[in-house]
């Protein structure tokens, strides 16, 4: 960065600094991944200066000799590796995507079922302060009390109550994998069109470790950054029968120029994920999930839904004397990062709500597998037992360090 560093030292150092801390620390956030040096170069080109309103061979400003075929080739990869019938990759990222697929099948006013926010759901799925509970008439299903589980009775019940336009499938939290076929079966029997935000376990389909939803959803939209390793933006997947109209909702509906550095970064991450090697990641994300999970309910830990399949879980610390915002505070000093989440029927605000969410997706990129997890769980049930111990915080955080340095972030994946 020896441009910016002599022009804007300040946030030259300031991006320094983060690259140490992403290097340096045990990141759980569910969310959140690292990117090989190719999508860091894609994202980071020249592609940033050009604007391309349309789609390739369709354009409304001219120079697109190089834009068309790069998201011609970002399309077709996506295609391959999900066998979708029609892919749209200009979304920003998963909340404009989501809105493009509101945009194409429904008007203000009319009725979504999706998953409520603190049992799992996306902001974006009916959530009242998101505008997809202020336009739209958004009605939620959540977890089974007894279970901890979807109720798919339950969400059928909703659905011939309430008769949605879209029933919306797919979570930021919830630690199991969905049943797609009953969710198209549902959809079908309201005459819904069933739209599945993948977004959290793109990476797992595509490496084959997820079933898919591309056989039974009308719509998919995923954000790229997650499970699926690529930059910061969104992708819409459909039947072919939606197509026009999801690119249309896409634009002019909802965005104006797409950002070409990150459809190249795309590109990128999409031929990594069509490597092979992606396969054995998405499988070792989900074999290291299952040991942090095992070793942490082993530890006492309640796991909402009672374990995991698939990257991410969500933990209920009431029985631990400590809330959500504490936790997450202290493991950030000890070394470890995650964020606080609302658990289902929690008594608590989401700003310091009673649970933790944590995931493996960043932690499997850097090599570290099921010995790792044990030591991860070790240290968090050391911190939740005395989190305002110091001391033991940064005792942890220099064990934490020197992890880190034995297995640093890889720069190559494939
Ligand atoms: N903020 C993302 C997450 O953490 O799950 C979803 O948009």
């Amino acid at each position: 960065m020896s441009f910016l560093s002599q022009f804007d030292p300040q946030i030259a150092e300031l991006i320094k600094n983060e690259e140490d801390r992403q290097n340096n620390k045990i990141r759980l956030i569910a969310s959140e991944n690292y990117v090989s040096e190719a999508v860091m170069e894609a994202t980071g080109s020249i592609l940033t200066n050009k604007y391309s309103e349309g789609y390739s061979g369709k354009r409304y400003y001219e120079g697109q000799q190089m834009i068309d075929q790069i998201e011609t080739i970002a399309i077709e990869r996506a295609k391959k590796l999900f066998g979708a019938d029609h892919v749209n990759v200009q979304p920003y990222s998963g909340s404009p995507a989501n809105l493009a697929v509101y945009l194409a099948f429904i008007n203000p006013g009319e009725t979504i079922l999706g998953m409520a926010l603190p049992h799992g759901g996306h902001l974006t799925h009916g959530s009242k302060v998101s505008i997809s509970g202020k336009y739209f008439n958004a009605v939620s299903y959540g977890l089974d009390e007894s279970t901890g589980l979807l109720n798919y009775d339950t969400i059928r019940s909703l659905a011939l109550e309430h008769n949605p336009k879209i029933i919306v499938a797919g979570h930021s939290a919830y630690s199991r994998q969905l049943d797609f076929k009953k969710f198209r079966e549902i959809a079908d029997e309201c005459g819904a069109i069933l739209f599945v935000d993948m977004a959290h376990f793109a990476g797992l389909v595509a490496g084959g470790v997820h079933p898919s939803p591309v056989p039974y959803a009308d719509v998919i939209t995923t954000t790229t950054h997650k499970t699926l390793r690529g930059p910061r933006g969104g992708m819409i997947l459909c039947k072919a029968e939606h197509a026009a109209a999801i690119d249309k909702a896409v634009f002019p509906g909802c965005q104006g120029g797409p950002h070409n550095h990150t459809t190249a970064a795309i590109a990128v991450a999409l031929k990594e994920a069509l490597d092979p090697a992606f396969k054995e990641y998405a499988s070792q994300i989900i074999k290291n999930a299952a040991a942090l999970a095992d070793e942490l309910a082993a530890n006492g830990f309640n796991l909402v839904t009672g374990g995991t399949e698939n990257h991410l879980m969500l933990i209920d610390l009431r029985n631990k004397g400590v809330t959500g915002k504490q936790m997450a505070k202290a493991m950030d000093k000890a070394g470890i990062v995650c964020n606080y989440n609302s658990v289902p029927n929690d008594d608590r605000k989401p700003f310091d709500p009673s649970g933790i969410r944590i995931g493996t997706a960043s932690v499997t990129t850097r090599g570290f597998q099921e010995e790792e997890m044990k030591k991860i769980a070790g240290w968090m049930t050391k911190i939740a037992m005395d989190h305002d111990n110091e001391e033991l915080l940064l005792t942890i955080e220099k064990e934490v360090r020197a992890l880190c340095d034995s297995l640093p972030v890889p720069k190559v994946f494939v």
